[in-house]
Order: structure tokens, then sequence, then C-alpha cells
């Protein structure tokens, strides 16, 4: 049902409070790796929007501190589009966490931007699916309904 894998892809990535200084540097990684910004949005996001976006690891003991480093300041989200574009970028981000980035990928965004499992740097879709999913949540129609409001519409 989502895009093909292969070929042209759209993601969605967002540069995390603690990278949000390196806006320009991390764009221009992504330029220089061929994704195009198709769209762009620097914004603060509010605990309910990071609790929806992250909903997959809402159980895990980690979540309540990835809501407040989410929160922590500005996220800049962006539409990248080019050739694999979904796993182009996540090979671009490197490990989850930057101390294995530095370890294993040290060209990464993460190994060169984060700092741990928690602080780095930079998210990626992990598929097509999701990438069509984050791209809604961020640049759809309903990013401009109060965040209150798509909760109630979520249940509907
Ligand atoms: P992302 O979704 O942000 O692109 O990162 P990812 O796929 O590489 O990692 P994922 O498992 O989806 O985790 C989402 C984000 O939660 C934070 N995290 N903290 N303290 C911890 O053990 C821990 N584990 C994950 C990270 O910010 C991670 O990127
Ligand atoms: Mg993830």
């Amino acid at each position: 049902p989502c895009a093909r894998s292969g070929g042209r892809q759209r993601t969605l990535a967002m540069i995390k409070p603690d990278a949000a200084a390196s806006e320009e540097e991390i764009v221009a990684l992504a330029h220089r790796h061929g994704l195009r910004v198709v769209a762009r949005r620097r914004l603060n996001l509010s605990p309910a929007e990071v609790r929806l976006f992250y909903r997959e690891h809402r159980a895990r003991p980690f979540f309540p501190s990835l809501v407040s480093f989410m929160t922590s300041g500005p996220v800049v989200a962006l539409v990248l589009e080019g050739e694999d574009a979904v796993p182009a970028w996540r090979e671009l981000m490197g490990p989850t966490n930057s101390q294995t980035a530095r370890a294993v990928a040290r060209a990464s965004i993460r190994a060169q931007y984060g700092t741990d499992g928690q602080r780095n740097a930079v998210h990626g879709s992990d598929s097509p699916c999701s990438a069509q999913r984050e791209v809604s949540f961020f640049f759809g129609a309903r990013s401009l309904v109060p965040i209150q409001l798509r909760l109630i519409f979520d249940r509907m």
C-alpha cells in the first residue's frame, strides 16, 4: 500500500533538539549524499506531539525521558527525496547509539553530532510506510489541527 521500496523515495528526517544548532551542516550533508530537501519546518514539539510521534515506544522505560529530551528545544522536520531515500538517510544517520556510531561509523551524523543512546542528533523513518505517516504528521493538513483535537479525532 505504501510507496514501493527502491527507486525514487521520500523520507521524513528530523534534526533533534541536541543538533538543531547544526541544522545547516546536517542539511548540507544530506545534499552531498544525493538527498534533496522537499520541505523543511523548524518547530517546538509539545509533550503530546512527541508521545504521538513515538507512540510505538510508549511502554519502554526510556519513554518519559525521550519526551523531555524531544521537548527541550526546537526540532527541524525535513522531507528528503532521492534514490532509496529511506535506507540512504538511515545509513547516513548511523546506529541509534552515538557512542556505537563513533566506534563503527565515524562519518555518520550520529557519530559527529550526537552524544549517547538518547541524544542522538537525528531521526529517520524506518520504512516507506512510516515515512508516509511521518510526513503527514509534520506536513499534512492534520498537522495544522491542534494536538488536543487530533487526539480526539484519532479515537473517532
Ligand atoms: P529514531 O526513531 O529516532 O530515528 O531512532 P531509531 O529508529 O534508531 O531508534 P528507536 O529504537 O526507534 O528509538 C527512538 C529514539 O528513542 C531514543 N532511545 N533512547 N535510552 C535508551 O535506551 C533509548 N533507546 C532509544 C533515541 O532518541 C532513539 O532515537
Ligand atoms: Mg525509530
